[in-house]
């Protein structure tokens, strides 16, 4: 179907690079992300948005590619500087980095919605994908640890991630409506599949399915929901995801992953290195693919995005 529409639910570093692979297997306009602005936080008095910036970076083929967050070729003066007034510096924001941040608090405090100023930023950058924000209004991740309750970058970029995880809240997310042009997207006959990226199910995914209706909308849309897995060989790519599960007292692991999902989902990818538990998730009635789903290179990205575009297509309900 030449012109099959995809939607991807997607966090940050990961996700953006499964995004980028579906970017490149589509013609422009074709890709809706709906990302995580859980992570979104107000510091030195600008609105940060994390996980829409790491996007939108990796879209227009500027993000850094060593860190996965942040612009490529970013210089560092305003930290510098303001680590000599002695302010705070332990959430790096670079230079043009810095510009983003101004320019969406500025559209903010003017008025503007969050998906107008992504939308604006995304055009000025020359993304070909349309990002969304899960919501125009705010909700924070909140983790509760065992060293108090952390707003979501104190515990992962300041704590690295370090504290044990008791629960995870998502403040704000009950009175959150859903991204307007959402009911759209789904609404589309050509939207041939939901694809839900390898992030962290429970920093990154769980507040947009925490969005009243959100999850909803999504199980009452005839297009297949595929989860990829973040786990390969039971253990996280990168950040704490493995850590969590057990926090959590949950089985660690793909099938975890799947049972966690599972209500929503249709099929279930999981990486080559976990096709042991392959068939007990099947058993619980889910379709399942196995794929490489390690993204080192952009053909690992494009390989990963293809197979799941294939396996999503072959699921279709009507
Ligand atoms: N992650 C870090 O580990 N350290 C940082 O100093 C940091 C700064 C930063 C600045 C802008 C931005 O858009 C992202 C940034 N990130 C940083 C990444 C971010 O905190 C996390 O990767 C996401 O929130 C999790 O998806």
């Amino acid at each position: 179907m030449n012109d099959a529409r995809w939607l991807l639910l997607s966090g940050g570093v990961g996700g953006a690079k499964l995004a980028l692979g579906l970017a490149h297997c589509l013609p422009a306009g074709q890709l809706t992300v709906l990302a995580n602005t859980g992570d979104d936080f107000e510091h030195l008095g600008l609105v940060i948005s994390p996980d829409l910036d790491t996007l939108m970076y990796t879209l227009a083929g500027v993000v850094n590619t060593q860190t996965g967050w942040g612009r490529a070729g970013e210089t560092w003066s305003f930290m510098e500087a303001l680590g000599q007034l002695g302010g705070e510096t332990w959430f790096r924001l670079g230079d043009h980095d810095l510009a983003t941040h101004v320019e969406r608090t500025r559209r903010l405090a003017a008025g503007e919605p969050l998906s107008a100023v992504t939308a604006a930023l995304c055009a000025r950058l020359g993304v070909g994908s349309t990002l969304l924000p899960m919501s125009d209004d705010p909700v924070r991740t909140l983790v509760h640890t065992d060293a108090g309750v952390l707003a979501f970058q104190d515990y992962f970029v300041r704590r690295a991630a370090g504290p044990r995880v008791q629960r995870l809240e998502y403040r704000g997310a009950a009175a959150a409506r859903p991204a307007a042009a959402l009911a759209e997207v789904l609404a589309d006959p050509a939207l041939a599949g939901i694809l839900i990226a390898p992030s962290n199910p429970w920093l990154s995914i769980a507040p947009i399915l925490a969005v009243p209706g959100l999850a909803a909308a999504l199980r009452v849309c005839p297009a297949p929901v595929v989860a990829i897995s973040p786990l390969i060989g039971g253990r996280a790519v990168k950040g704490p995801t493995a850590r969590i599960m057990a926090d959590l007292g949950l089985p660690v692991g793909a099938a975890g992953i799947a049972a966690h999902y599972h209500e929503l989902l249709d099929g279930f990818i999981l990486d080559r290195a976990d096709a042991a538990v392959a068939a007990a998730i099947a058993a619980t009635g889910l379709k399942v693919q196995l794929a490489d789903s390690l993204m080192t290179t952009l053909e690992d990205r494009i390989g990963l995005a293809r197979s799941a575009m294939d396996f999503a297509a072959a699921l279709r309900r009507d």
